[in-house]
């Protein structure tokens, strides 16, 4: 059994909002061989408090009672100001008559890992803000945490965007993730290289819709408004392809069963400050003479079909 930390921006549930966290969060839950220990929230796709409120809500709708769910970081480390303000239509519908748990996500976060030196997985699905606070907090944990594994960073590409040439996770808290890098933590880094690769197809998420269950048809309604909304928004980009591309699960799917991917070792470094290229990796392959130390595992390449059929067995259990 992984015990594992979600740390995760999730938004599913809300009108026309990002799936895959919740999707993700699903996946911890259905797969026997993860045993999920506590949710921890962090602003990114959506706000931090709409963000715990849709978790809380999403546990409920997955019958899971005994899973804390802790709030944690509300801005980037450096750019408070782009604080956004919580939206009352979530906040005062999802999540009502539940509550997070008390404190902040990186204590929590440290606390947790610190009690159980070496058993457990930190999965990372937003932005780095959270982990990174409590790598700060307690010096201890990057070595007691057993691995964190991180849906964030395009390392053999770029967006092609120039608003936003790396990946969105790494861009919204490039100094987070610098942290995360330099802290000598065992880590893994599943980055748009793959998770772009791994797809739900309308027909997916029609047969989500028939499933029985109370998640499965959710989600399935949800996946089509959600490639619907990248159709509209984005047509023609990586993310649109008429299907939508399940990052955050992959990440998720990644400690069980790391077979899906491809790992190389790698030295990662991250380009921080108000700078044209924030958030992009610069990513060493070790291939030359005198290569630096790695710090990191990235995947490069995945079994797509493999993992569409893991993800959906157990979705369809929902
Ligand atoms: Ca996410």
């Amino acid at each position: 059994m992984n015990k594992i930390i979600l740390d995760t921006d999730l938004a599913m549930g809300a009108p026309g909002s990002d799936i895959d966290d919740g999707f993700a969060l699903a996946l911890a839950h259905a797969d026997p061989e993860l045993q999920l220990e506590l949710v921890s929230t962090v602003n990114g796709n959506t706000d931090v408090d709409s963000a715990t409120v849709l978790s809380l809500e999403l546990l409920r709708r997955l019958g899971v009672h005994d899973v804390p769910v802790v709030k944690g970081a509300a801005t980037p480390l450096i750019h408070p100001e782009t604080r956004r303000p919580a939206p009352q239509e979530v906040t005062g519908s999802y999540g009502i008559g539940l509550s997070p748990a008390p404190g902040y996500a990186p204590a929590l976060l440290a606390e947790k890992i610190m009690a159980e030196p070496g058993e457990i997985d930190v999965v990372a699905i937003g932005p780095l803000t959270n982990v990174a606070a409590a790598l700060a907090i307690e010096p201890g944990l990057a070595s007691a945490v057993k691995e964190i594994v991180i849906m964030g960073g395009v390392f053999l590409g770029i967006t092609g965007e120039s608003g936003m040439p790396g990946e969105f996770n790494v861009w919204s808290d490039p100094e987070a993730a610098a942290a995360v890098l330099r802290s000598g933590a065992r880590q893994r880094w599943v980055g748009l290289d793959v998770t772009l690769q791994v797809r739900l197809t309308r027909a997916d998420a029609r047969r989500l819709s028939s499933a029985p269950g109370d998640f499965a048809p959710f989600a399935g309604a949800a996946t089509q408004a959600w490639i619907d909304h990248q159709r509209r928004n984005q047509p023609g980009s990586p993310q649109d392809q008429d299907s939508c591309a399940m990052h955050d699960p992959l990440a998720v799917a990644a400690i069980t069963h790391p077979e899906l991917i491809t790992w190389a070792d790698a030295r990662v470094d991250v380009i921080t400050g108000d700078v044209p290229g924030r958030g992009m990796m610069i990513t060493d392959l070790l291939r030359s003479a005198n290569p630096p130390a790695p710090n990191a595992r990235i995947a490069v390449a995945v079994d797509a079909s493999a993992f569409t059929q893991h993800f959906l067995n157990l979705m369809g259990s929902l």
